[in-house]
């Protein structure tokens, strides 16, 4: 098990389409445990493949607080089958580090995925899992909450980011 270094904006992997996973084998398992010690260690209650760099259709979710026993959930391959109601949430993500803005998402959503076992199954999710769901699904299009909020507020945050980046890579 290892904690893996997380990509933060503006790498190029955080855009692209991530390809479906074609086995469930060893090393995929290993990423996932590897992912899911990231994703605690963050701490945060989800991560995405292309978040550590790899371009695969796979994420962890837990929504539970930290005071209760962990649930991970493991999303091979997930795709939302259908979605309803709007709500908004105040979102965060740890390849955006600090910045939190408000996103429009459905409040409802119906999704697909294969679990380790490879397995195929169904979920309904309201609420923070509802949100993860899609912002983690998002990640696996090449698409970040940022992208999701006005456009004023969006430019201001990358520009932000891109100076930070910029300073980073100096010293
Ligand atoms: O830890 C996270 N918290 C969060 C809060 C509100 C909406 C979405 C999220 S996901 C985020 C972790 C992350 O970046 N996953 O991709
Ligand atoms: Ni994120």
């Amino acid at each position: 098990m290892a904690v893996l270094p997380i990509v933060r904006f503006p790498h190029p992997v955080l855009k692209e389409k991530a390809k479906p996973v074609q086995k469930i084998d060893d090393s995929i398992r290993r990423l996932v445990e590897d992912m899911a010690e990231t994703m605690y260690a963050a701490p945060g209650v989800g991560l995405a493949a292309n978040q550590v760099g790899v371009p695969l259709r796979l994420a962890v979710i837990d929504v539970t607080p930290a005071n209760e026993p962990k649930n991970l959930m493991v999303l091979i391959n997930p795709e939302i089958l259908s979605a309803e109601g709007e709500c908004t949430w105040d979102e965060g993500c740890l390849s955006v580090p600090d910045c939190n803005e408000e996103v429009k998402r459905n409040q409802k959503v119906l999704v697909r995925f294969l679990n380790l076992d490879g397995e195929m199954m169904e979920k309904g999710a309201e609420g923070l899992l509802a949100v993860a769901l899609q912002h983690e699904i998002d990640h696996l299009n090449g698409i970040l909450f940022i992208d999701r909020i006005g456009p004023l507020k969006r430019r201001l945050i990358k520009k932000k980011l891109r100076k930070k980046e910029n300073e980073e890579s100096r010293d």
